[in-house]
């Protein structure tokens, strides 16, 4: 799978459909002719096979197609508004956020925020919080009290492809993992 591609979809179906000239309805999703011939236009161009190995095959499951393969969206990681649709749920008793030194006092001071995303993004694992982490540098695993959260009445969802999410996480029931 071309890594490029998976990335300019990316850019495309949470952050900035107008690059090619296509919307995204309310909840996320894109019209798949659209931006098949947006892609074209854009010097992009991706055959429907090469968009399906994509969906199916991108090692973090980033997009979903509805059932007939006409709309396709991201499952998390916006940054446009956009409705998700997911059922609340409840969550393990723990999850896990991976970040960096430089933002764990901020963090353990004012709490987990959203930043750009519609989200707060959560790992059941802490070896996905270590991949997430180490994106911007040596990991740093925070350990997350979803239990109590969840006790207390904190909303959250589960995307499609296993990323829990949640609106923010107040510093009482965050801690240094180890
Ligand atoms: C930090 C990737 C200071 C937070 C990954 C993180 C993930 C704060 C950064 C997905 C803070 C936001 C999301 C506060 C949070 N003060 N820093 N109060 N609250 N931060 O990229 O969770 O490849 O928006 O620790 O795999 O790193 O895009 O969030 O370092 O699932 O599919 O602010 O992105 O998936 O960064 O990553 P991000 P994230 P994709």
């Amino acid at each position: 799978m071309n890594k490029n591609h998976s990335k300019f979809l990316s850019l495309i179906l949470r952050h900035k459909p107008d690059t090619i000239k296509i919307k995204l309805d309310k909840n996320g999703w894109a019209n798949v002719d659209e931006l098949l011939h947006g892609l074209k236009n854009a010097k992009k161009d991706m055959s429907m096979d090469q968009l399906r190995e994509i969906v199916k095959h991108n090692e973090k499951k980033r997009f979903e197609f509805n059932e007939d393969h006409t709309k396709i969206r991201a499952s998390q990681g916006h940054s446009v508004k956009v409705n998700l649709n997911y059922k609340a749920e409840r969550p393990p008793m723990k999850l896990y956020h991976g970040t960096v030194e430089k933002f764990v006092n901020p963090i353990l001071k004012d709490g987990l925020s959203k930043m750009k995303r519609h989200a707060v993004h959560l790992s059941e694992d802490i070896a996905t919080a270590v991949n997430v982490g180490g994106r911007r540098g040596e990991p740093v695993i925070l350990e997350i009290d979803s239990g109590a959260m969840y006790a207390d009445r904190i909303k959250f969802y589960k995307s499609t492809n296993g990323v829990w999410l949640t609106d923010n996480v107040p510093a009482k029931y965050i801690k240094l993992h180890g």
